[in-house]
């Protein structure tokens, strides 16, 4: 395994709630290190370019609307095999179907305000990555 980069938003439902500290704590528990961060208020624009993947799904507008909701906290995560430690740290995307001890078990409010968001491949990662930070934002 190597030390890769993934990246990550606690989401709206999460920072109304002040639960920067403690997802972070989970990220950080589960071996991935913090290398970038900034609170945000993402625009519609932004959050349609995020969400491009899913312009066709039905939840798409929803999505959306609930991203821009707040603030968010983006986040770029360095560790062993980074992508795959935060998925399994962040649990299922349905919170109902998500295993004891993960953020969105933990915190989700449903399947849409679920707390967090990883990349969920080292190229999606990368792009993610780009789309919020520049080189000189991350620090490892
Ligand atoms: P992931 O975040 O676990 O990778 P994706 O399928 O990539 O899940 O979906 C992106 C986000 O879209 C989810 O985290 C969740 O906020 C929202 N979402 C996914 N499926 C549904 C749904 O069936 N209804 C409402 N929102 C959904
Ligand atoms: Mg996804």
């Amino acid at each position: 395994m190597a030390v890769t980069r993934t990246f990550s938003i606690i989401k709206p439902d999460a920072t109304r709630r002040n639960l920067t500290g403690a997802i972070t704590k989970m990220l950080e528990e589960a071996g991935l290190r913090v290398v970038a961060s900034k609170r945000i208020q993402m625009t519609k624009e932004q959050a349609e370019g995020f969400y491009a993947v899913h312009a066709e799904r039905p939840f798409f507008g929803d999505l959306v609307s609930f991203m821009i909701s707040g603030p968010v906290v983006v986040q770029v995560l360095e560790g062993e095999d980074a992508v795959k430690a935060n998925r399994d740290v962040m649990g299922a995307t349905n919170p109902a179907d998500a295993a004891e001890g993960t953020i969105r078990k933990t915190f989700a409010e449903s399947i849409e305000a679920n707390s967090a968001h990883g990349s969920d491949s080292d190229e999606n990662a990368a792009i993610e990555i780009a789309y919020f930070f520049k080189p000189e934002e991350i620090v490892g």
